[in-house]
């Protein structure tokens, strides 16, 4: 009898020390976890070379976030900021978020994305640059302008060589006015997307 009730004690015991071990187990699990990171802009997509993206993310974790933070290609970005991206070159970049909880595990998040351009775009990148002084003269930015509708009307009738043709006139304009009434970076912009589209028809 004494036995038996030794047995059963220590079966107990055993039973209690089981479910401690499993409570110990879950708990390990959970602080391993690391952060959910969430970007929601940009997506993985396409964007318009003239557009004004905006740069969301979050993080959370049940054991608190320490930290967050993010690069776009190599550079430090923040949560809330806007870019334009004309500013950045033409093709796939990639943003990188990247969060650690209070316990020390890490993760990391990518979302790439598409920058591309054509002839609407090259006209909106102008409106803005113009806008924003980098283009100075109503007459320049109309000149520039008509050179660039004339391309479009082209390649509405499907000539990719006149197109090209405008194109090129437009750049040899460009090229006449740089560091005059248009600014080097805006010179580069804009000369760097009617190549592309010279390039790529
Ligand atoms: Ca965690």
């Amino acid at each position: 009898m004494k036995n038996l009730k030794r047995a059963t004690v220590l079966m107990a015991c055993l039973a209690l020390l089981g479910s401690v071990f499993a409570l110990g187990n879950t708990a390990r699990a959970q602080s391993m976890e690391p952060p959910t990171i969430l970007i929601s802009s940009p997506t993985a997509g396409t964007y318009s070379h003239a557009y004004r993206l905006s740069i969301n993310f979050s993080a959370t974790d049940e054991d608190g976030v320490a930290s967050i933070s993010a690069v776009l290609d190599s550079v430090n970005v923040q949560s809330g900021t806007t870019i334009e991206l004309m500013y950045l070159s033409l093709g796939t970049h990639t943003l990188t978020v990247t969060a650690t909880d209070t316990l020390g595990n890490t993760a990391v998040q990518s979302v790439s994305f598409l920058v591309t351009t054509d002839i609407a775009t090259l006209k909106t990148i102008m409106s803005k640059l113009y806008s924003w002084g980098e283009i100075s003269g109503q007459g320049t930015c109309n000149s520039l302008m008509q050179t660039l509708n004339n391309a479009e009307k082209s390649a509405e009738k499907g000539d990719s060589h006149g197109v090209a043709n405008h194109l090129r006139t437009f750049v040899h304009k460009i090229e006449v006015l740089k560091g005059k009434k248009i600014s080097d970076s805006a010179a580069a912009i804009l000369i760097g997307d009617a190549n592309y589209l010279i390039a790529h028809p």
